[in-house]
């Protein structure tokens, strides 16, 4: 979570320096759902992360030397320059390159699960994440639906930030609670605390557990706020100041920070230090790939899947 946050607070810089070509959209306030995603996710599984799934990804096992070779277009990075930003993954192993088609990715995940299921590959699971807003669209009642049909082992967590872009929840979907959908596909759900990092992990943890007895699909939803706008473009002007006050607004990794200390599972002087640790990597790896080449376009040969010249799967 600390390893996102900060990360994210230098793209934000180096975006507004002129240095990231594109947009930059952040996690920040939805860490504690994020990486509670990622860690009850083990190797042979496939991951499909969305634009504020920075913790996840890191939890998945994501690096911040490839995040920022992604966002500053270095040539050395998986996607080798060629993508902006979020569109980064490793199809090999089982990190689905984003797709930013609200809904496509549970798709593309219950494909990766039914080739698992052709190949006799047993006890893997497949999740992804969507927003609240995303779950409007028509690819995700697809995925859904097919998840259900099939009995899956998908996990799709729905982080409810209350808007989408600036939509809010009532121009958005007319259900009283988002959980009801899982009743409608057919699946189980599960509520979750979005900012509360330990209800994260457990709510989270049964789910992919679930999944992963044979018990097929999942549908978490979560309840929290962004504590940011859509992307660094956007002020969030638009979420009413007391929203920001209520709970829902308060800030998961200080509310972690803070379990973590009254629990004695950290002091105050090694939260500190984790702090300018991860700071310090953030720093001196930003200044590294700022010095990288980009990619020369009449060199390359490279494509998403395969990549001859360089004898490997990205
Ligand atoms: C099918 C589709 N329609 C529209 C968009 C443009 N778009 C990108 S993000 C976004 C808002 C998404 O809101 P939500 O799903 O609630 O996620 P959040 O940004 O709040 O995390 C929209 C409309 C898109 N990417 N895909």
């Amino acid at each position: 979570m600390l390893e996102a946050r900060l990360l994210e607070e230098k793209l934000a810089a180096l975006y507004r320096s002129g240095k990231i070509v594109g947009g930059v959209f952040l996690g920040r306030g939805q860490e504690a759902l994020s990486v509670a995603l990622g860690v009850h996710l083990r190797r042979g599984d496939i991951y499909a992360p969305l634009i504020r799934d920075q913790a996840g990804r890191f939890a998945f096992g994501d690096t911040i030397l490839d995040t920022l070779r992604t966002y500053l277009g270095s040539s050395l990075g998986s996607m080798r320059g060629r993508d902006g930003n979020i569109h980064r993954g490793r199809p090999s192993e089982g990190y689905h390159a984003m797709i930013s088609h609200l809904g496509a990715m549970v798709s593309t995940v219950c494909g990766g699960l039914v080739a698992k299921r052709f190949r006799g590959e047993k006890g893997a699971v497949g999740a992804t994440c969507i927003g609240e807003g995303g779950t409007s669209t028509g690819s995700f009642h697809e995925g859904m639906n097919m998840a259900a049909v099939e009995n899956l082992p998908l996990i799709v967590v729905v982080a409810n930030n209350q808007y989408s872009y600036s939509t809010p929840n009532d121009r958005q979907f007319a259900c009283s609670d988002l959980l009801s959908k899982a009743t409608g596909y057919g699946v189980a759900g599960h509520r979750a605390i979005g900012n509360n990092l330990i209800d994260c992990l457990a709510v989270i943890g049964e789910a992919v557990a679930a999944a992963r007895r044979g018990e097929g699909t999942q549908l978490v939803v979560a309840d929290l706020l962004r504590l940011v706008g859509h992307g660094e473009h956007d002020d969030a002007s638009y979420i009413p100041e007391a929203m920001k006050k209520s709970p829902l607004g308060r800030d998961c990794l200080e509310l972690a920070r803070q379990s973590l200390i009254e629990q004695k599972w950290l002091s105050d002087d090694e939260a500190g230090s984790w702090h300018e640790a991860v700071e310090k990597e953030v720093e001196e790896t930003a200044s590294k790939v700022l010095r990288e080449p980009a990619p020369d376009p009449s060199e390359e040969d490279w494509n998403a899947f395969a990549s001859p010249s360089l004898g490997r799967n990205p």
